[in-house]
């Protein structure tokens, strides 16, 4: 049976991807009303996928018997200055969620209680893909930076050409 800190953290955690799942929504209609399609069609799907981790934490405490609590939805930040914005408070975000589950996973250690962290286990791994394809996506942001100063460069440099 699972101590009451861990259910309380469970249940904490159910919000926290919940909040997430809207966080990314908004972060995908903010950047398919600017024209980025492509941040779009990423921040959709990680909203399901977050979703999908609520759901998971709901299931399961479902199934070891304890009382899932369904959270008020809290209003997402909705405007972002680019897409590099974006995807640093998607880093900030994960990181959060790492540490929550860390957190999660700590108290189930210390109770033995290996049912919880056998569950967990599978969103520790997660975690790491999840923060991996944000870096990757904002070194694809640095880069484009770089490639955009490039072409500016080069162009200077034609402009200077003729005269
Ligand atoms: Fe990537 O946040 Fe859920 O677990």
């Amino acid at each position: 049976m699972a101590s009451k800190k861990v259910i309380k953290l469970l249940n904490e955690q159910i919000a926290n991807e919940g909040d997430f799942s809207q966080l990314y929504l908004a972060m995908a209609v903010w950047a398919e009303a600017n024209g980025f399609m492509g941040t779009a069609k990423f921040m959709f799907r990680q909203a399901e996928e977050e979703r999908g981790h609520m759901f998971k934490f709901v299931r399961f405490l479902l199934e070891i018997g304890e009382q899932a609590e369904v959270p008020a939805v809290k209003e997402p930040k909705a405007s972002y200055k680019d897409i590099q914005e974006i995807f640093e408070a998607a880093l900030k975000h994960e990181q959060f969620i790492t540490a929550s589950i860390y957190k999660i996973m700590s108290e189930a250690r210390e109770s033995n209680d290996y049912a919880v962290t056998s569950f967990l286990q599978w969103f520790v791994n997660e975690q790491v893909e999840e923060e991996s394809n944000v870096k990757q996506v904002l070194d694809i942001i640095r880069l484009a930076g770089k490639v955009s100063l490039y072409l500016a460069d080069k162009e200077i440099g034609a402009f200077g050409a003729g005269k």
